[in-house]
């Protein structure tokens, strides 16, 4: 085998967070960064003489880090890398191609909703087997081998054909195989038997009209082929639709403050009857209907309740989980169906068990990220085709559809509040002060409202036994309010805090109150609580969504 060995040590900060290692560009590039951190992962998975699919959303360092990546594998004894074309996979699809493909894994590369380009943010994920993000066990692993490395193995340089990752076919590196395959195929392929196409067709051509925004992100070309080419939607329905290395300069996040364009649109004289929009490596969605928007926690709630409309879930759905934060309106509904509902920290990692058991078919979190037992991760454009699925069957709007929900299980008021760009220090102070006095807030009353239980969350998985502590504070107040608080795990500067609201009102309540106002006795009580103004100086969000 042609490889080197190169000396490298550990290097500070090489541990993953909520969703694998994400750094500043500036930081991955670093000559010997990407290497070290890929070997610790090699290290920790023992590669040789097995298959990973290999991909990433396309954003600045994608190309250049595929093909480092590549040779490493190679000289990691590693037989075959299936890779997309031009670099190019979205997570959902990574997650079906490691399924499909009966793969040992795979390496998704991308800081997912962070900004990209040459000041932005880059990462790195390692999925398993079954083609969700490595569970804990996995993670630890890789950053005890990350805390050991003393060196890296890596091939020479690839062959002038492979370099540009764009031709599909087999070659071959050092005896490994480098499959290049469509990114788009499979994917839409999986789409059309999980959802009726031709009840969506049949929408659309009498007149139904859409807005899909890929952000320049990775959904794009996907977007393209499923909405406009196999559903019939109008050219130019999809926009921002080439994915960019900076995304355009944009935040590709999809919630109301990153997506306003497709906000205000969806609430201006033009709006068409549906509009939705994905993030960076197309595992969110945003889901916005004429003038009403539809929370990610109610819209997990909606789609569990109306899942068995759709051809791949007509048999019902075993269960739902739902990430801690997000709110309890998918329980309500589990409730009514008389299925398992769950809950679970926050990041994708932790319904992969659930879901491989076959306890939970849906599950989502309040950052705009829903899926199913399809794959193992969350899915973007699924989440858009299941609902475009729902209004086909129902024949109402996404307001009527919305509305009827509220009416029958009542409405979760639900915000999340980040401030962005903290002192490190000041917000880990504020996480400890807040979890020593836990014990004494569980009486006390704040702004009005009273605290019935205070808790610092861990997670017991019920399949495997697993213990995450530390996941985050719960509040519960009195009359249906709840508030949870806890530290970003995806950020790469400073520290950000997110405050989770929300507040119940029964279907014979006020429905349709305007969600701040309907939040801002909690918003009050959770700031005085957490002392949050007094301890990190600031007097509000820096966004709200
Ligand atoms: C955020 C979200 C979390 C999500 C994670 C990865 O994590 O809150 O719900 O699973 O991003 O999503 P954090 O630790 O910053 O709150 V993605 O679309 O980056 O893969
Ligand atoms: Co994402």
């Amino acid at each position: 085998k042609d490889f080197k060995t190169h000396r490298t040590a550990p290097i500070e900060g090489q541990k993953p967070g909520t969703s694998g290692l994400r750094k500043k560009v500036a930081v991955f590039s670093e000559p010997g960064y990407l290497e070290t951190y890929t070997q610790a992962i090699f290290n920790a998975i023992d590669p040789a003489g097995k298959t990973y699919v290999l991909g990433g959303d396309g954003r600045f360092f994608n190309s250049e880090a595929i093909v480092t990546i590549l040779r490493m594998a190679a000289a990691n004894g590693v037989t075959k890398i299936i890779l997309g074309q031009n670099g190019i996979l979205s997570t959902p699809a990574v997650s079906h191609l490691i399924r499909k493909r009966g793969a040992d894994g795979g390496f998704i590369l991308s800081a997912s909703h962070n900004p990209g380009g040459p000041n932005g943010d880059f990462g790195l994920k390692y999925n398993t087997a079954n083609g969700g993000p490595a569970p804990e066990s996995i993670t630890d692993k890789i950053v005890a081998c990350a805390e050991t490395i003393s060196e890296y193995r890596i091939s020479g340089d690839l062959p002038e054909t492979l370099k540009t990752l764009s031709d599909l076919g087999s070659y071959t590196v050092d005896d490994m195989e480098i499959e290049v395959v469509d990114p788009v195929d499979d994917y839409a392929a999986l789409m059309e038997d999980l959802f009726d196409f031709d009840a969506i067709r049949k929408m659309i051509s009498s007149g139904f009209t859409l807005r899909f925004d890929a952000m320049h992100a990775v959904t794009g070309p996907y977007a393209i082929e499923i909405l406009e080419r196999r559903l019939g939607a109008t050219t130019g329905s999809v926009v921002n639709a080439i994915p960019l290395l900076d995304f355009g300069g944009g935040h590709p996040d999809p919630n109301p403050v990153w997506a306003k364009d497709l906000f205000d649109h969806m609430h201006g004289p033009d709006a068409p009857d549906f509009g939705a929009a994905s993030d960076g490596d197309g595992d969110r969605n945003m889901i916005v209907g004429k003038d009403i928007y539809v929370a990610p926690s109610d819209s997990l709630a909606v789609l569990a309740a109306n899942a068995h409309l759709a051809p791949g879930y007509a048999h019902g759905i075993a269960g739902v989980a739902r990430s801690m934060p997000t709110s309890a309106a998918s329980d309500r509904v589990a409730e009514k169906l008389g299925i398992e509902a769950f809950q679970t920290p926050t990041g994708w990692k932790f319904f992969g068990t659930l879901l491989d058991a076959g306890r939970a078919t849906l599950c989502g979190e309040e950052s705009a990220g829903t899926g199913s037992d399809h794959v193992r991760e969350k899915d973007g454009l699924w989440a858009v085709l299941l609902w475009l699925n729902i209004l086909a069957v129902r024949g109402e709007s996404v307001a009527d559809i919305l509305l009827d929900h509220w009416q029958t299980y009542g409405r979760d008021y639900y915000s999340r509040h980040d401030y962005e760009g903290l002192d490190t220090d000041a917000a880990n102070a504020l996480m400890a002060e807040l979890k020593d006095k836990l014990p004494t807030l569980p009486g006390q009353t704040a702004a009005g409202l009273n605290v019935i239980a205070a808790e610092d969350f861990a997670y017991t998985d019920p399949i495997d036994g697993s213990v995450a502590t530390g996941q985050g504070v719960i509040l519960t107040y009195a009359g249906g309010a709840r508030a949870m608080l806890r530290l970003s795990g995806t950020g790469t500067e400073g520290a950000t805090l997110r405050v989770y609201l929300e507040q119940y009102t029964a279907p014979d309540g006020n429905l349709i109150r305007d969600t701040q106002e309907a939040l801002s006795n909690v918003v009050a009580a959770t700031s005085q609580v957490a002392g949050i103004q007094k301890l990190l100086g600031r007097t509000g969000p820096d966004v709200v969504s």
